[in-house]
């Protein structure tokens, strides 16, 4: 059986990070361990008033203990994280846990639709950025790969070359694989672009574009991706399940966009993922 383990927050309530990566990874038939890095109890898009207890100080030791009882792990999955030294932490985690054949997945979460979520801020991206250079697949949406190069945020307008050059920029920040996320060249379809600095081989996959804004979709997109890489799918047959499955998902959750802004309606599609990866 395959193992990962999952950096990230839990959102008590909202659908996102943990709760949505938990889920996911072991419905894939992946034993799925985690280190909540903080508890909140709401996601920070839309809601006031959340909670936010910080558990950095627990990652250093979790460490320490997997690693006297020789725990190794098919992937080291990041995703949202919410300071500076939880990065540090994070970083030090990769070094101890490194293999030579595992995969080092990190979810640069920072932002969406050309803005950073709450309290996240240039200086972070910049600590992001190195974390990003020790990955092995790293997974921005437009707005984080901007951050990570420090450039101006580029939402429509652009051609395929303008990502292939984005994708191979990204790629020299240190990952092998780019996957970027959110690429839509025109308004009836959306995807993904990626790259492999290896073999400096390009691929995309496109679904319907469909309009509105979905909460959590890079989470569900993000674990979904680092289940199929880690259960041997190839890139491009990785890209399609989380594509597919993520698209699922919203369209799930179209007309219920009143009581589930807040994240998408995942669960009732798991049952078609377990189809998807058969
Ligand atoms: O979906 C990314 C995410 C994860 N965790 C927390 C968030 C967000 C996005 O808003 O607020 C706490």
């Amino acid at each position: 059986m395959k193992r990962i383990v999952s950096i990230q927050d839990i959102s008590c309530f909202g659908k996102c990070s943990l709760t949505v990566a938990l889920p996911i990874t072991s419905a894939m038939g992946i034993e799925t361990c985690v280190i909540p890095t903080a508890v909140l109890s709401t996601h920070t898009g839309g809601f006031t008033g959340y909670t936010y207890r910080d558990l950095t100080c627990d990652i250093a030791d979790i460490s320490r203990h997997w690693k006297s009882i020789n725990l190794e792990f098919d992937a080291v999955c990041t995703g949202y994280l919410g300071s500076f030294e939880q990065i540090k932490l994070v970083s030090e985690f990769f070094d101890n846990f490194k293999t030579d054949n595992n995969l080092l997945i990190v979810d640069p979460v920072m932002g969406d639709k050309g803005k950073f979520y709450a309290g996240f801020t240039n200086e972070f991206a910049s600590e992001m950025h190195k974390l990003c250079q020790k990955a092995d697949v790293i997974l921005p949406n437009l707005t984080e790969a901007a951050l990570l190069l420090g450039e101006e945020y580029v939402g429509s307008g652009y051609d395929e070359d303008f990502i292939k050059d984005m994708l191979i920029r990204l790629s020299k920040i240190g990952s092998k694989i780019v996957v970027l996320t959110g690429v839509s060249f025109n308004e009836n379809s959306q995807g993904v672009m990626s790259y492999n600095s290896e073999t400096k081989e390009f691929f995309s996959y496109f679904s319907d574009n469909i309009p509105g804004y979905y909460h959590s979709t890079g989470d569900v997109f993000s674990s979904t991706l680092a289940g199929a890489l880690v259960k041997g799918f190839d890139m491009g047959k990785s890209v399609k399940i989380a594509v597919d499955f993520t698209v699922d998902c919203i369209r799930h959750t179209i007309g219920y966009e009143k009581e589930h802004w807040y994240g998408v309606k995942f669960e009732e599609c798991i049952p078609d993922l377990i189809e998807m990866i058969k």
